[in-house]
């Protein structure tokens, strides 16, 4: 069966390569460089990052796009064929929504593709909760919700219920 492409984009420090390594553990392909200028970590995502695994009888290709806005050209090259689309974004950074907003609006506009918003970080202080951000982006809220991107429980969980929307319209 061909493999289903799921695009997984955010802000960054939203937690993209942290559910990559967590869903893929060493089979991650991340493309990790020290941040050449301050975006609050130590490392930063160049290109993108790269994984496939198996959800259920599905065999997915797991595309992490870059954040930061000078690879913006990157998200069309990876959005190319995406079955489902995953936003990231940290609920302890309010000041990045307009950015996921944007990506958000941006990629869907382009590509109408099933979609999941994950807000992560929640367990740190004064986070926006998955439904704040579900009226900020004009979105039902059952289509946000919260993960530890760093939890392979969590992510797994939210990349399976993506994947079920994702085969769902495929095969329609
Ligand atoms: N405390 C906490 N940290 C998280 C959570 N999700 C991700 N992180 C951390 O947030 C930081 C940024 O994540 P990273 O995957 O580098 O973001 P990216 O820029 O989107 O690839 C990393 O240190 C992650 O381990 C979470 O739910 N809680
Ligand atoms: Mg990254």
């Amino acid at each position: 069966m061909e493999p289903l492409k799921i695009l997984v984009a955010g802000p960054v420090g939203a937690g993209k390569t942290a559910f990559a390594r967590s869903l893929l553990g060493e089979e991650a392909l991340t493309t990790e460089v020290k941040a050449s200028e301050d975006l609050g970590k130590e490392t930063t995502t160049v290109a993108m990052d790269f994984g496939v695994m198996a959800v259920g009888p599905y065999r997915v290709h797991l595309f992490g796009a870059p954040g930061q806005a000078r690879f913006d050209f990157m998200w069309d090259v990876l959005a190319e064929g995406a079955l489902g689309l995953l936003l990231l974004l940290a609920g302890d950074k309010p000041e990045h929504l307009p950015e996921a907003r944007h990506l958000l609006d941006y990629l869907l506009s382009r590509h109408p593709i099933p979609h999941l918003v994950g807000v992560t970080r929640l367990d740190l202080g004064r986070a926006w909760e998955p439904e704040e951000v579900a009226l900020y982006l004009r979105l039902p809220p059952e289509r946000v919700v919260g993960l530890d991107a760093r939890k392979r429980a969590d992510a797994f969980a939210v990349l399976t219920r993506l994947v079920e929307m994702a085969v769902e319209v495929r095969d329609a």
